[in-house]
């Protein structure tokens, strides 16, 4: 497999110092395959940020799907952590969060799984009425990682973080207006319009405040204490549940296509 990224799979338009990377795998919903991802994380590593002053992170218009989430067939087949430091996903969730220049999702269709991580690693969300946001581990088995929790517990409040998690029930969009998930739910025919105006205000503003502030923000939000033994205990949790027979069968029953029947092993 070769090492460049294939950059179709995402496409980078820049205009009024606004860069707009677009998800562009539409056979394949925009699941977060390692193709994609390295195309995302090349396009966001690639923008000269004297140019660039904010970014939009679409998927190509029309599509029902804004992302169908991790590609699950790219998921370890057990005895390995399905969400490591390394994994693709994860590497792209730190280049949105790192990057020194906002990052705004502008939504329209529906967000899964670890999309939703990657849409609440933007700095903002601009949503119509045709988005819905689900985070779907139970679905699989899956034991999600704690840096991604933490990426939740910034966000939003413990409740709703469990009956998304618990159920992997989708939030449309009004409810996610009313729980502030997303910044503002716009009409699908303004969308466009609306976040390209967001983004252009900000390229106004002076970028070097604007990067301290959201690194700021990012170090402070993040920062959890943890002790040692406890880290290791959640991670020798996470362990059993990754190298269960469940998380076989999760994975199993999407790929054939069938519902998931889960024994609690
Ligand atoms: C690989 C896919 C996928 C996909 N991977 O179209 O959150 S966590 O912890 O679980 C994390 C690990 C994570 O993100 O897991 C993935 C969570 N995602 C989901 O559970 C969504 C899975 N996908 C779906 O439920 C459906 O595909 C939706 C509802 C998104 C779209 O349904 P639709 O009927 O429009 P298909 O299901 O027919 O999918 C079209 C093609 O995309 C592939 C799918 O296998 C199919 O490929 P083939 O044409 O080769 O059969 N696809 C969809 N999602 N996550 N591949």
């Amino acid at each position: 497999m070769s090492d460049m990224p294939q950059l179709d799979l995402v496409t980078v338009e820049i205009a009024n110092r606004v860069a707009t990377l677009t998800l562009n795998n539409a056979a394949k919903r925009n699941a977060l395959s390692r193709a994609l991802l390295d195309a995302l994380i090349a396009g966001l590593k690639g923008l000269d940020l004297r140019d660039v002053r904010a970014v939009i992170l679409r998927a190509a218009p029309g599509l029902s799907v804004w992302s169908a989430g991790h590609d699950i067939k790219e998921l370890p087949r057990g005895h390995e952590d399905p969400l490591g430091y390394s994994d693709p996903l994860e590497r792209a969730l730190r280049a949105i969060r790192e990057l020194p220049v906002p990052v705004i999702a502008m939504v329209h269709g529906t967000v899964w799984g670890g999309a939703f991580d990657l849409v609440l690693s933007c700095d903002m969300i601009v949503a119509d009425e045709t988005a819905s946001f689900a985070i779907t581990p139970v679905n699989l088995g899956l034991p999600y990682n704690t840096t991604g929790l933490l990426h939740f517990i910034g966000r939003l409040p413990m409740n709703l973080i469990k009956e998304m998690f618990f159920t992997a029930t989708p939030l449309k969009a009004e409810a996610a207006e009313r729980w502030h998930v997303v910044n503002h739910l716009v009409p699908s025919a303004e969308l466009e319009s609306f976040t390209r105006a967001l983004a252009e205000g900000m390229t106004t503003k002076a970028p070097m405040a604007v990067a301290v502030i959201k690194e700021q923000l990012r170090v402070l939000a993040d920062y959890q204490p943890i002790a040692a033994q406890v880290f290791e205990r959640i991670q020798d949790m996470r362990r059993q549940v990754y190298e269960s027979a469940d998380f076989q069968e999760g994975i199993n029953a999407f790929l054939e296509k069938r519902k998931a029947v889960f024994q609690g092993i």
